[in-house]
């Protein structure tokens, strides 16, 4: 047992409240002196926005390339045995792939790709690892939704994540349309946490990743987040465009009925002194590794 304060309680009692967040949304260094660091006027979107949009850092032929390693991944059925692919609730098509290292030296090398760990570390700092990867697949017509979340609320409860020192970059693997099932964001949602109610049962994540249940906001908080003239903000982009988001960024997406797939590859990075505190904060244990990461080794860029 540790005695590390908890100073982001949710799952505690049976009532939802909204905190302040009482970190810095930036914690790494502003003149990284790299060609792919964000500049000035982009770290400052990021930390009012809690999220920014980069286009064109990969060509065309890149995309293809891991558009179709994905494809592989999904066709090769003696894959899908693995804990680490999810499919829908109510049928087998593959919704998630995690821990993408495991199967793929394309997305491993991807996950230390310069064009994400330098803004990955001048976000969090200069030693972030790998918590979590993972594309999410929504074909055409049959793509399912993610309801409304914060990230960091589950990484927090139930992998004992102590700060938002983490951040999750990706990249759209397909264009993401306001018509196939795009993320939606609420801008600024990421300076304030909701403490959200229950409790969590055992092996939650078999439920939460096909359709989370807990750790999700009510009406009335997505009220109190767009009340002063906030709005839900669609990510489209053209294939290969890049987007970081804040790891408590109020975000979800709808289903996609569309005749056009949506795919987005996610690499989770996180401080190295923000490793998982175990038990986490709101559940009995962690959960397993492929996705609450426990090896903290810094990445090296490539
Ligand atoms: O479980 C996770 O780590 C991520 N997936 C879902 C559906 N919600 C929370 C978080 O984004
Ligand atoms: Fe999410």
């Amino acid at each position: 047992m540790h005695n590390i304060i908890d100073k982001y309680p949710s799952r505690k009692s049976q009532q939802e409240q909204i905190i302040p967040r009482v970190d810095p949304v930036i914690f790494g260094k502003s003149d990284h002196g790299d060609p792919y660091a964000l500049s000035p006027q982009q770290l400052q979107h990021f930390e009012r926005e809690g999220f920014i949009v980069l286009q064109d850092l990969f060509s065309p032929e890149e995309v293809e390339k891991l558009k179709s390693e994905c494809d592989r991944l999904v066709a090769d059925e003696t894959l899908h045995e693995n804990e680490e692919f999810v499919t829908e609730e109510h049928s087998k098509i593959v919704r998630s792939i995690f821990d993408l290292p495991k199967f793929s030296g394309v997305f491993d090398k991807l996950s230390r790709d310069r064009r994400f760990l330098t803004v990955a570390r001048q976000l969090i700092g200069e030693q972030v690892y790998l918590h979590q990867s993972r594309i999410n697949i929504k074909p055409a017509l049959d793509g399912k939704s993610f309801p409304w979340h914060s990230d960091f609320e589950t990484w927090h409860t139930e992998d004992g994540l102590s700060s938002p020192k983490v951040v999750t970059g990706w990249i759209m693997l397909t264009e993401n349309t306001p018509y196939n099932g795009p993320l939606f964001v609420i801008p600024k949602s990421h300076k304030k946490y909701v403490s959200c109610p229950g409790t969590t049962p055992e092996n939650n994540h078999k439920q939460s990743l096909k359709n989370q249940k807990l750790g999700t906001p009510s009406l009335y908080a997505l009220e109190e987040f767009t009340k002063d003239g906030e709005e839900v903000i669609g990510v489209y982009g053209k294939p290969g465009t890049v987007v970081f988001h804040e790891c408590n960024i109020m975000h979800g997406s709808p289903d996609n009925i569309s005749p056009w797939p949506r795919t987005n590859c996610f690499f989770v990075y996180n401080s190295c002194d923000n490793a998982p505190v175990n038990p986490p904060f709101g559940a009995k244990k962690l959960r397993p590794k492929f996705l609450c990461n426990t090896d903290t080794t810094p990445l090296r860029p490539l």
